[in-house]
């Protein structure tokens, strides 16, 4: 039986096309993605749009457009840069689908009824970028606390959601699952903000028109919307078909991963598990929050107007390039800075030198030295050498990092392996051992190039979910056609015999051009 794997991006806002801080979320998902299903995991990703709010509103003021035709037109941009990228998402949920809205209004009304949501009056600043009400406490000098942008003073009839009744049973949810929240520094910010004490919140708005309705109440003296948090996060579970009672839900909710970037993680650390408690329904099992890419160490965004476009860098650098960047340079839970540099380097000396050029090189030696026929590699394979050494201790340790979402560590794993076949080649130099008549060199030619191809054989295997067009042509080239599975990374798990075929540059070289 595979055990079911469900995880998620956040579902991203309306108001532009993607960019480069969107796509690593979205890459960083494909990833779990891709490796689950090749460990033979019932895997579920889902990736979306939140369609709803003041935001979206005022954007399709700004571009003249009503709030669904500007839904309806960037919702296509996403869908085209996933294409791009290879995002393999089991499904794509937007909120104002009928299958969301009804389950939001669904939830909505059973809170009413437990008395988890009601009726009262708020004033408070309002941060209209954000969405998000501050008390007089919480504004720094008439500015958001998080964005540091200006806040209005608004009052208004609003429903609340009773989020205090559920602090003790929150933090004690958090202290009994170490897990619940990644990495630990972030867990130890949610903490310290719960321990705070946590207000009621306020769930709807009378201030905006583009949103779920309120279920009706005659107590409301104004139309009310749902609150946009509350609408968009419940799309984790109406995407699995909840109001219809989908057994997708039962299977896959359990399971569920959260991946967001630290800027959102409050509301899925502490709105999203308490709303969950008051309906009853069990929380995520995990939420991990990643940090921001900067530029000039300010966080990339469209806000503040520094963004690049994913479309763009796929024609500069590729999609594997771009893929294998952003998870190679970056520790997944910090902070890391964006520059076209960093990015050709990197991509040029590890993806296309150290990889790409390795395999090249290994199968033309491969043919050269030891003839275009098919190879029997099997017993050469149980010989000892420093790469079948670095191979045992390496995989096991990619599998933890990238498990435990450490992915620039998951790479560091494979990168010795590949690493160790460049050192490998040098010491042993396949053509001076070519040139000898010795039959012990013979016999080293051919381990040294066997155990060189097994190396890249797994790293190949290993590097699939990272950069999948450029490693999966790396297996054909070393002549592995099996079914990839990540239980044939192993050493000595790959065909028994063996055609190398030789082909163009695996990644050519980028030259940086001069914008
Ligand atoms: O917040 N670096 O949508 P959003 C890394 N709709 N990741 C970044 C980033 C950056 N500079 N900029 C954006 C919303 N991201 C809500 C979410 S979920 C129920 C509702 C990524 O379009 C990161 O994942 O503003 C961040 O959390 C998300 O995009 C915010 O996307």
């Amino acid at each position: 039986m595979s055990s079911p794997f469900y995880i998620t991006t956040p579902i991203y806002y309306v108001t532009d096309a993607p960019h480069i801080g969107h796509l690593y979320t979205t890459v960083a998902g494909d990833i779990q993605a891709r490796y689950h299903r090749l460990l033979g995991d019932d895997v579920w990703f889902l990736t979306g749009t939140d369609e709803h709010g003041q935001k979206i509103e005022k954007k399709a003021r700004e571009t003249k457009e009503t709030p669904q035709q500007l839904a309806d037109r960037v919702v296509e941009r996403y869908r085209t840069a996933w294409t791009r990228y290879g995002i393999t998402y089991d499904d794509f949920i937007r909120t104002t689908e009928e299958r969301h809205k009804k389950t939001v209004q669904e939830f909505v009304a059973q809170l009413m009824k437990t008395g988890d949501i009601y009726l009262d009056a708020y004033e408070g600043w309002y941060c209209v970028p954000d969405e998000t009400y501050w008390t007089e406490t919480q504004v720094v000098d008439g500015k958001c606390p998080d964005c540091g942008r200006s806040v209005e003073k608004l009052k208004e009839e609003s429903y609340f959601f009773k989020m205090s009744a559920y602090q003790e049973k929150l933090l004690a949810h958090i202290k009994n699952n170490p897990d619940f929240i990644f990495p630990e520094s972030r867990k130890n910010e949610v903490l310290g903000f719960i321990q705070q004490g946590l207000k009621d919140i306020s769930i709807s708005r009378t201030t905006i028109q583009w949103g779920i309705a309120m279920p009706g109440d005659p107590k409301a003296t104004k139309e009310h919307k749902i609150y946009v948090w509350f609408d968009a996060l419940t799309n984790y579970i109406s995407a699995l078909g909840y109001s219809k009672k989908d057994p997708k839900y039962s299977k896959y909710w359990p399971e569920a991963i959260h991946l967001v970037g630290k800027d959102i993680l409050r509301f899925h650390a502490i709105y999203w598990p308490t709303f969950l408690m008051a309906l009853g329904l069990p929380l995520p099992k995990k939420i991990v929050a990643h940090g921001w890419l900067t530029d000039a160490n300010r966080k990339i965004s469209k806000s503040l107007g520094n963004v690049i476009d994913p479309m763009q860098l796929a024609e500069e650098v590729g999609v594997d390039g771009m893929r294998f960047f952003l998870f190679r340079e970056f520790a997944f839970g910090l902070d890391g800075e964006y520059t076209k540099d960093v990015m050709y380097q990197r991509i040029n000396s590890d993806l296309a030198n150290d990889y790409g050029n390795c395999i090249n090189r290994l199968c033309a030696m491969t043919q050269k030295y030891l003839g275009e026929k098919e190879l029997d590699v099997a017993d050469i394979l149980t010989s000892e050498s420093t790469l079948h050494q670095t191979a045992l201790e390496a995989v096991p340790l990619m599998h933890k990092e990238l498990q435990g979402f450490s992915y620039h560590r998951a790479l560091d794993q494979i990168w010795r392996l590949v690493g160790g076949v460049n050192r490998f080649i040098e010491t042993n130099a396949p053509w001076t051992l070519a040139r000898s008549s010795i039959e012990a060199d013979q016999k080293k030619l051919k381990l040294v190039l066997v155990h060189c191809h097994e190396s890249l054989r797994i790293a190949s295997l290993c590097l699939l979910p990272f950069v999948p067009t450029m490693a999966e042509k790396a297996l054909q080239y070393l002549g592995d056609k099996e079914k990839p599975a990540m239980n044939r990374a192993e050493w000595g798990k790959g065909p028994k015999k063996i055609t190398i075929t030789k082909g163009d540059p695996l990644y050519p070289r980028l030259e940086m051009k001069e914008t």
